[in-house]
């Protein structure tokens, strides 16, 4: 198992804020009056990097666990991070905002400078098409966090500037809003690649107001999400997926991990879940996340839970 450091090369996905080196910068957005985090862009040439259970061993009780091998077959320097897959969607129109996969990945608060007690949190939302800039969509992730049916905060990737002052510019956002009153809550800067096939949406567990103690009143554990996507340019599409309910304080299947993986070389993920907890929220297993490979699939492997 790999864990992003402030070592890593620069390939590690700017979604992920770091600590130590300097990257994460912060500006000021002071047209609405809050601070946006900004990670400088960092991206890889394009390698080719697949995944493969390469043989699993199961604990005796509630626990599997697995050896997830990456291995990287292209000429050039990759990453690969761990996701837990919730929704898969099926390709209708192959447009560049038809989701195909959408995965959660829970890191320890201090991967976001937060307290212990909160986790930062990574939506992945991978598409059958490819977009060259992301701003030509806008992806709604309806978040559900006290079990009544009704969305509580709004998850939103879109064009950072339009958000902020109106005017596209071409950088994308992670802006979480509260859904009863339209508040914004905190935006980071997204991971989206031009010319690419997945977006990556980073938010805290506490900005949607839950904790190790349960989610506030009613449900006290789990939240429900789901993808709505929107093609703005050129416009007229949409594709809204399934729901899926996860716990981010007791997710039932490991994510997070992350690798650098240089050509002709591999990396071993171990994967982990919780049997119990995967009878009561169920995930379909997990995303590899690649965003430095081809377009669409290649982008986001999809390894079943057992
Ligand atoms: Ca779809
Ligand atoms: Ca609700």
């Amino acid at each position: 198992m790999a864990t992003p450091t402030s070592q890593a090369p620069e390939s590690v996905p700017m979604a992920r804020p770091r600590s130590s080196t300097g990257v994460r910068s912060t500006t000021s957005a002071t047209s609405v009056g809050y601070s946006i985090e900004l990670p400088q862009p960092s991206r890889a040439a394009p390698p080719t990097i697949e995944s493969a259970v390469g043989g699993s061993a199961s604990t005796p009780g509630h626990d599997f666990s697995g050896s997830l091998t990456i291995a990287n077959s292209g000429i050039h320097t990759g990453t690969a991070d761990l996701y837990a897959w919730g929704i898969s969607d099926p390709r209708e129109t192959g447009a560049p905002m038809d989701v195909r996969a959408v995965g959660l990945q829970v890191l320890p608060g201090a991967a976001f400078k937060a307290p212990d007690s909160d986790r930062g949190l990574v939506f992945l939302i991978n598409t059958w098409g490819q977009a060259a800039n992301q701003s030509v969509n806008e992806y709604d992730i309806p978040i559900d966090t006290n079990g009544d049916g009704v969305a509580d905060f709004v998850v939103v990737g879109r064009d950072l500037g339009f958000v902020l002052t109106g005017i596209y510019d071409g950088r994308f956002g992670s802006f979480t809003f509260n859904a009863h009153t339209g508040a914004l809550v905190r935006a980071f800067f997204a991971e989206a690649p031009m010319n690419g096939s997945t977006v990556e949406l980073p938010l805290l567990a506490s900005d949607l107001g839950i904790s190790p103690n349960g989610n506030g009143s009613g449900k006290k554990e789990g939240i429900t999400y789901q993808v709505a996507a929107f093609s703005i340019v050129p416009g007229g599409m949409v594709d809204v997926t399934g729901s899926t309910t996860i716990d981010p304080y007791a997710a039932s299947v490991s994510s997070g991990d992350f690798a650098t993986i240089d050509p002709g070389s591999s990396a071993s993920f171990t994967l982990t879940y919780h049997i119990p907890q995967q009878n009561h929220m169920p995930a379909l297993g997990w995303l590899v996340a690649s965003i430095d490979n081809a377009n669409g699939a290649a982008q986001a492997d999809e390894v079943a839970a057992p």
